[in-house]
Formats: structure tokens, sequence, C-alpha cells
């Protein structure tokens, strides 16, 4: 397999289940600043994945599989023995989906306009729509280690990796202490090290 990702994004959560997988995987690294993205060696994006973003995930057997809920899940399928998604068909494993549609809709994508928002306001007012959605995650892992309880699953790895981006937007997690304690407990996990280390993010 090999994952198409950008440092540091939301390519960052499949690269941490990659790695927690076990599996044998290659990276290669879009430049998502330039216009349009391109790969290390040039080419352009688009002509890879015509959704244009990352993560995509080239298969084994040559098929891409983009949008992140969907490779984490494919990912964590082809190691079952890891235990980062409970099995298909179960009540558990459709409360990772929901953890992950809320991470993809809720989380996710109020990050957006603090990154790309063109006035104070705006990312105002998407960091003020994150607060009940942090709360809720608060409430959540003050009662539990990990989103599904135990063991860390690739919804953590995605929640993680959101938790990351407030250091880039200079936003403070300190009034979620369990939000920060999370992030400490999965940062320090083998496969957590691996991906950062990877994409010199330590
Ligand atoms: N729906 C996609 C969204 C992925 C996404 O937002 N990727 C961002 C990085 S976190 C990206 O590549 N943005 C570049 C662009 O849209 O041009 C998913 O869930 O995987």
């Amino acid at each position: 397999m090999k994952l198409y990702y950008s440092s540091g994004a939301c390519s960052l959560a499949s690269h941490i289940a990659l790695s927690a997988s076990g599996l044998p995987f290659t990276l290669e690294k879009v430049n998502l600043r330039a216009n349009p993205h391109t790969t290390a060696d040039g080419v352009d994006y688009a002509a890879i994945n015509p959704k244009g973003y990352v993560p995509a995930l080239r298969l084994d057997n040559g098929e891409l599989l983009t949008e992140g809920a969907a490779i984490l899940q494919y990912i964590a399928d082809q190691a079952p023995e890891k235990q980062l998604a409970p099995a298909n068909g179960t009540l558990e494993r459709y409360r990772l989906q929901e953890w992950l549609n809320f991470i993809a809709t809720e989380v996710h994508k109020n990050f957006s306009p603090m990154f790309f928002g063109k006035t104070e306001e705006v990312k105002d007012d998407a960091w003020a729509r994150l607060q009940p959605r942090l709360a809720l995650l608060q409430q959540r892992l003050e009662a539990s280690p990990y989103l599904l309880g135990e063991p860390f699953s690739v919804a953590d790895a995605y929640l993680f990796t959101c938790l990351c981006w407030t250091q880039y937007v200079q936003r403070s997690l300190a009034d979620y202490p369990a939000l920060l304690a999370f992030q400490k407990r999965v940062a320090e996990l083998p496969a957590v090290q691996q991906a950062l280390k990877a994409e010199d993010l330590i």
C-alpha cells in the first residue's frame, strides 16, 4: 500500500493506522501549497487523485481508496489482530463509524476555517462552534482512555490528528484537561511516534 499524505494533515491519522497495523507500506508526500498540488517528483496530484486532497491510499491491487474514514477502516480490517477497529457488523463497529463521522464533519471541518478563514471573525466563529464538540469529547475521554474505551482505535488516531492542529492555529485546549491527557497518551504510543517522526513533526 502507498499513502499519499501531507505532513501533519488529516492524512496523519491514516499514517498512524498504517504504522499501528504492522503492514508494509510506502509514503508519497503531496505538496498542498503548490498550485496545482504536486507529488514529491513533480507529478500533478489531480492526475492521481481527482479529488485533489489527502489522504489517498493506493491499494496493492492498484485501486485508489480515498476519504479518511474509509481508509482508516480499510487499514484496520487488513490487520484484525491489531484491534484497530471492532469487527464488522457489530454495534461497536457502528460506534466507531459514529465517532469517525463526528470527527470528520464536526471536528475536522470546523478546524478548516481556522486555517483558511480570511478574517479573525471567521476564525473565532469556527473556534466557538468547536467548543460544544470539544466539550462532548472531553466528557467521553474523562470516562475512558480512548473513544471506544479500550483498546486504541483508528478513531483515536483521527481525533489525535485534529487536536494537534490547535498548535498550528494558536488555540489552547487548557479548558479540556481530558483532551490534553488523551493527546499525551496517544502521542506516546510507538506507532504514533513512528508516524510523527516520519513526517518530521518531532
Ligand atoms: N473528505 C476528505 C477531506 C480531506 C481533507 O480535508 N484533506 C485536506 C488536508 S487535512 C487537504 O488535502 N486539503 C487540500 C485541498 O483541499 O486542496 C476526507 O475526509 O478524507
